[in-house]
């Protein structure tokens, strides 16, 4: 990688992505771009451009004059948003993605972009889940992610695109929070905690998800990209994983630096649904073995930095 696109650079991802890859590659080879300009400093009078990734034509347009060697394309809506408006969902994933896919085939471009926990379901081995299973996702969300999976295997395949993706757990960031997630309670707990020393958690005491914190997750996509392509026996996607944790055990380590910290429930039906359709933790070791993923972050660590982050911005 050495001149860089990415789409949905205002999200969760998307927004330490930037950053992280500006510091790395440097200013100018590095160009973000969403649908809505950027409100925040870090982004404010650098290069940016705005971008629907439904429009292929104005996709293209700015490829072709900023020449990059890879496209990171990061847009999308999460699992929750896209279970309230499925069709819309399909529109943003879907062809949106077949729109980036379209263009770096045209451009020769390298390709990453990020697959999920969500693209397995309830008939996928909860524990340990391994690299190649059962994936037969409930929502639309993991509907459309194993899709892009598919997708970008055949894009790999029938054109020769070097498609690369992971199938990311929850992200922890005290950076810029995410929107319309399942595993969102995993961060709004450690700014309710910072603030009002309370969080009423929607998701149930016991429901085991994977996550991992944002700066593995951004070193695991730069990892990837920079895998040397004959050491790739999987594509599209592989599983990472830092941590498999439940509301309890985040309260728990949370208590070590705010004894008070009391945590409720109002379990929402829908999100709860999804996170038990999910997995509880999966086996990572394929993305160890074939690229060398390595997270640095355990519960406790990721504790500790997330509430001195969130208390440092007060
Ligand atoms: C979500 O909860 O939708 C995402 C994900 C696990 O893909 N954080």
């Amino acid at each position: 990688m050495e001149r860089i696109l990415i789409t949905g650079a205002l999200g969760q991802i998307g927004t330490e992505l930037t950053l992280k890859l500006r510091e790395k590659y440097g200013e100018g080879n590095v160009l973000p771009t969403d649908i809505k300009a950027p409100e925040d400093d870090n982004l404010k009078g650098l290069p940016f451009e705005i971008l629907d990734v439904r429009d292929m034509e104005r996709m293209k347009g700015i490829v072709s004059e900023f020449r990059p060697d890879t496209m990171l394309h990061m847009a999308a809506l999460l699992s929750a948003t896209a279970e309230k408006n499925p069709q819309f969902a399909w529109d943003i994933n879907m062809v949106g993605l077949m729109n980036a896919l379209e263009t770096a085939r045209e451009y020769d471009l390298k390709f990453f972009t990020p697959s999920s926990i969500g693209a397995f379901g309830p008939s996928t081995p909860k524990e340990n889940t391994p690299q190649v299973t059962i994936q037969r996702p409930t929502t639309m969300y993991g509907v459309n992610k194993v899709a892009g999976e598919l997708l970008c295997d055949y894009y790999f395949e029938k054109f020769g695109v070097d498609t690369r993706s992971v199938r990311f757990p929850g992200l922890i960031s005290h950076v810029k929070e995410p929107g319309g997630g399942t595993t969102d309670y995993a961060v709004e707990i450690y700014f309710e905690a910072v603030r009002n020393g309370a969080y009423t958690s929607f998701i149930d005491k016991s429901t085991n998800m994977d996550m991992m914190y944002m700066d593995d997750a951004i070193d695991a996509i730069i990892k990837l990209m920079e895998a040397d392509p004959d050491q790739l026996v999987d594509r599209n996607a592989f599983n990472v994983t830092a941590m498999s944790i439940n509301p309890e055990m985040v309260a728990n380590e949370i208590r070590k630096h705010i004894p008070g910290f009391t945590l409720d429930y109002d379990v929402d039906p829908v999100r709860q649904g999804i996170a038990a359709s999910w997995p509880n933790a999966i086996d990572a070791s394929e993305a160890k073995r074939q690229w060398g993923f390595q997270p640095k972050y355990t519960l406790e660590k990721m504790t500790e930095t997330m509430l001195e982050a969130i208390r440092n911005k007060k």
